[in-house]
């Protein structure tokens, strides 16, 4: 076992950056390790979405380069008074995978201007640790082994990711399917309580599998809630899942 299962209030103590203790202080406040995957196409989608969502989750991710209508002022400047009122992170999941100068330039200019409302971002490792430097209002949460079939996050990629992730202070966790270091958050995605994959690659777990064999902090839902019927009563569906599981594997 790499990873001994640690509670929130453990974590909190040992962490250093400013964005670890606040999404941990939101999930002890909330009793929850649910982070809601936007993957929706339109602004009224996205913010009905999270105000639907909003007292569930720790943090709301988000792919805002598929939202077709995107205005700075009419999805981010909403967005943000919702995540403020119901207290919630936001996750951009850019999967930055460039240069240190590019990914710096993509992080804050465009029409996005990510490292304006983004509390966590995602990014690859694959530019090496001078690369994570400049991603400095958020906290990055690095790409160390992927869900999909046939990934080629194999182990030998998965370790060295996890060294450079591991070493850079601006790194506050990982998305594995695997264990990682207990001095990283674990953030896992491919959770759904009614399938096990999607035809499309996509394998799916339970959120008894992560947070009891893989020691997970924080688990990612995208279809399991914003596909349901009742995207409200999914997320507290979820919300209840991971936190029991989470309880359970203390
Ligand atoms: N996502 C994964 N697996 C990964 C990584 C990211 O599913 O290994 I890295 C993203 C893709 C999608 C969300 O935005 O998490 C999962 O959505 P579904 O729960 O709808 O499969």
């Amino acid at each position: 076992e790499k990873r001994t299962r640690k509670s929130y209030e453990e974590k909190n103590k040992e962490t250093q950056h400013h964005i670890s203790q606040k999404l941990i202080n939101i999930a002890i406040a909330k009793k929850s390790n649910l982070i809601a995957s936007a993957d929706v196409l339109t602004t009224s989608e996205l913010l009905s979405l999270a105000e639907k969502v909003g007292p569930n989750i720790v943090a709301l991710k988000t792919h805002i380069d598929i939202i077709t209508d995107f205005d700075y002022e009419k999805t981010i400047v909403p967005l943000l008074e919702i995540a403020k009122r119901h207290d919630f992170l936001l996750m951009e999941d850019r999967k930055f995978a460039d240069i240190g100068n590019t990914q710096e330039l993509q992080y804050s200019y465009g029409i996005y201007r990510i490292s304006s409302w983004a509390d966590l971002v995602t990014s690859q490792v694959i530019g090496g640790y001078a690369a994570m430097e400049y991603f400095l209002n958020s906290g990055i949460v690095a790409i160390l082994g992927m869900s999909s079939k046939g990934t080629l996050t194999d182990n030998h990629y998965r370790n060295e990711a996890e060294k450079i992730a591991i070493e850079h202070p601006n790194i506050i966790g990982g998305v594995c399917q695997n264990e990682i270091s207990d001095s990283l958050l674990l953030f896992t995605p491919g959770v759904n309580l009614a399938t096990a994959g999607d035809g499309k690659g996509q394998q799916y777990n339970t959120p008894e599998h992560v947070f009891k064999n893989l020691h997970s902090d924080f688990i990612i839902v995208g279809r399991g809630i914003y596909k349901a019927d009742d995207a409200e009563k999914a997320s507290l569906e979820y919300k209840i899942a991971g936190w029991n599981a989470y309880l359970a594997s203390l």
